[in-house]
């Protein structure tokens, strides 16, 4: 089952959807869920939505409606070299970080890093950016956890993690401005409900970069290769913190482009994840 948030061609108010189909969206506003957080917050939550899927509520075809990221008011965090892949590429990338992301790679306590304000987070189909400061972009395909503010995951999606690769290469204190800036996190196009992590490990991960009519860059991993449980990510960041808001947390990258790779404007990222579906995002300057 999907949770989504969504605008109907009919008017422009911000409307809570349930996706049971490739084809409609029940619109949960019609039984007065305006917004997801109260949903996220039931214990029953699965339960919750198979019953409102069964409750004959209005429906709207899918490809009519505007998909907004799911992201309500959650603060996003996002975790770092938790694949082999991202370990690698960070320690070719900078001969002075090197010894810090292969330490952390082994070490108990993972990266965690603060990613995006809930309005800050891009939807799909809208821009990504890039710095005007930066001459190295590249996308971060992630896995996203959506976690409620008692730290239990009650669902996934898909992240996106902007990064410029020549600023963090510079110096890792840099990391923020790498990370962080306008347009720099996409997450969407929904929350998957129900999966356990058993069966979310089993997903394939795919990133596709189209330039013009063509596929620059295209590479693929499996969920199953984030080398820590998803239990301990969320352990590590509810430590001596409160989201009462719930949180979002991007698994980190397993996907990366060749170092000759950088993004322009215009290009187009697409991001699948086998069990969610797929968030795409045009490119811009900003
Ligand atoms: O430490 C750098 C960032 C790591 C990251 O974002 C990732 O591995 O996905
Ligand atoms: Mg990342």
């Amino acid at each position: 089952m999907k949770l989504c948030r969504f605008i109907a061609a009919t008017s422009p108010d911000v409307r809570i959807g349930l996706v049971p189909n490739a084809d409609i969206v029940f619109d949960l506003t019609s039984v007065g869920i305006r917004r997801m957080q109260g949903l996220i917050e039931r214990a029953d939550l699965a339960g919750e939505l198979t019953r409102l899927s069964q409750a004959g509520l209005p429906a709207v075809p899918l490809d009519s409606a505007r998909l907004l990221t799911p992201v309500e008011s959650q603060e996003v965090w996002a975790a770092g070299v938790t694949y082999l892949r991202s370990k690698q590429a960070r320690m070719e990338e900078s001969e002075f970080s090197a010894t810090a992301y292969d330490r952390v790679y082994d070490a108990a306590r993972p990266e965690i890093f603060f990613k995006s304000l809930p309005d800050k987070v891009v939807s799909p189909g809208e821009a990504v950016g890039i710095r005007t400061d930066a001459t190295w972009n590249v996308p971060e395909p992630e896995l996203a956890l959506v976690i409620n503010s008692s730290g239990s995951i009650v669902g996934f999606t898909i992240g996106n993690d902007m990064s410029s690769r020549d600023i963090e290469g510079e110096n890792l204190l840099y990391l923020p401005q790498a990370k962080i800036y306008t347009a720099s996190c996409a997450v969407g196009p929904w929350i998957v409900v129900g999966p356990s992590e058993e069966d979310v490990r089993q997903w394939s991960i795919r990133l596709e970069i189209r330039r013009g009519g063509d596929v620059v860059f295209a590479g693929d991993t499996r969920a199953g290769q984030i080398k820590r449980p998803f239990s301990e990510l969320v352990e590590y960041l509810f430590r001596s913190q409160q989201f009462p808001n719930g949180a979002v947390l991007l698994t980190g990258a397993g996907v990366v482009p060749p170092d000759s790779f950088t993004l322009e404007a215009r290009d187009s990222v697409r991001i699948s994840i086998s069990g969610i579906g797929t968030l795409e995002n045009p490119v811009a300057v900003v």
